[in-house]
């Protein structure tokens, strides 16, 4: 394999681009975590209550979506599809850790990384690789040095740009492996589904259903005039993506938009010293984070959960940026204080700052 020769991109040397996503992200570190569960229904997300609870399903296994269950449905129709299912509660701060290991296992695999989610990157590896071949062989050892270092599986998708790579992850989940040539790009895609195209929602999928186009094909062959005259510029956009074009290049830089911790309480609680510990602790570690990584913030944002589900957020955004912790503190519990009350257990709080400066950028010298 070749070795990297730096960024800049010789514009004659093909481009490949690899995108990977965790396969039934939540629920699988879960099974990792209760190796004992392997093979049940696991279903992560709001607690079900027997079938009265609130709130949705974050993610489930591959186990669980043969019943129908998936992500945002809500957890009391879950419970009706799969009641044996293992129900478990959202673990973001262990997710996150695992996640960050992932990206570790990854970036000497890639010329350029960009984490897009949790579960998701894409690397740059057009100049690890001379061809396609050795674009396979690269996706294998990623695959084997994830399973091998925290026993996960992914699905990988390599072609010769972000829409064509992001696409192919998706096509064969789980565990799956794609590769699409520049040449075969446009065979790939056409008989697809046209909202399988990112930026195409559903109200767009409706508007383009309505002038009889469905597939991404019926799309590429659409005349690029009306589609401008209908869409305006995304006309013109619709028309590339659905050629297989995506001239986007993968930004290394990840820039955080907040950071953000909560807290589920072991059981329901209105004790006002139990809450305001929480709060201090949460507001400490987002700090913390928030420093480590070189952001002051201006936004401060609470998050509040009563035993019954009901959940609201209240932010204040001050005038300047900032990285105190007694302003963080006397803020959130200032946000807090109207929630509050006597008769109302809380089951979960959270802050997240945001609204982020990166210091060196700050004009303001404050902490
Ligand atoms: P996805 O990659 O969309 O889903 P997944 O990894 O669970 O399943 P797969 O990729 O195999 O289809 O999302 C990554 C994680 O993000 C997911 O494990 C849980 C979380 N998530 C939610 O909390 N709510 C949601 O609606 C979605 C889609 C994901
Ligand atoms: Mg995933």
């Amino acid at each position: 394999m070749r070795t990297k020769t730096g960024n800049d991109r010789n514009h004659t040397s093909p481009r490949f681009i690899l995108h990977i996503d965790l396969d039934a992200f939540f629920a699988s570190v879960e099974e990792v975590n209760h190796p004992e569960l392997k093979g049940r229904p696991i279903i992560v997300g709001a607690d079900p209550k027997q079938g009265k609870g609130r709130g949705v399903v974050s993610t489930c296994n591959y186990e669980a979506r043969k019943f129908g269950v998936h992500s945002a449905m809500p957890i009391s129709h879950a419970w009706k599809l799969c009641p044996e299912a293992i129900y478990l509660p959202v673990n973001m701060s262990l997710y996150e850790e695992v996640s960050k290991r992932i990206i570790n296992i990854l970036k000497p695999f890639a010329d350029r990384l960009e984490q897009v989610s949790i579960d998701e990157a894409f690397l740059d590896i057009s100049h690890k690789v001379a061809d396609l071949k050795e674009a396979k062989i690269l996706a294998k050892k990623i695959k084997s040095s994830i399973v091998d270092g925290e026993r996960l599986t992914c699905s990988i998708g390599i072609g010769p740009n972000k829409l064509v790579a992001k696409i192919a992850s998706d096509h064969r989940k789980p565990n799956g492996l794609i590769i699409i040539s520049k040449n075969d790009a446009k065979k790939f895609l056409a008989p697809l589904n046209v909202e399988k195209l990112g930026g195409i929602g559903s109200k767009t999928k409706e508007r383009l259903n309505s002038i009889g186009i469905k597939t991404i094909e019926d799309l590429a062959s659409y005349d690029i005039k009306k589609l401008k005259d209908i869409f305006g510029v995304w006309g013109e956009e619709f028309h590339r993506m659905a050629h297989g074009i995506d001239e986007s290049e993968i930004i290394e830089e990840w820039i955080p938009k907040s950071f953000s911790r909560e807290y589920t309480f072991d059981q329901d609680t209105s004790d006002l010293n139990k809450i305001r510990f929480i709060v201090n602790k949460l507001c400490e570690e987002v700090i913390l984070e928030t420093k480590e990584n070189g952001f002051s913030f201006r936004t401060i944002t609470v998050k509040i959960r009563y035993e019954n589900f009901e959940t609201h957020t209240h932010s204040k955004t001050l005038s300047f940026p900032t990285s105190s912790i007694e302003t963080m503190k006397n803020t959130s519990m200032m946000l807090l204080r109207p929630f509050l009350r006597s008769d109302r257990k809380i089951r979960l709080v959270g802050i997240r700052a945001s609204n982020l400066t990166e210091k060196a950028h700050q004009k303001t010298l404050e902490n």
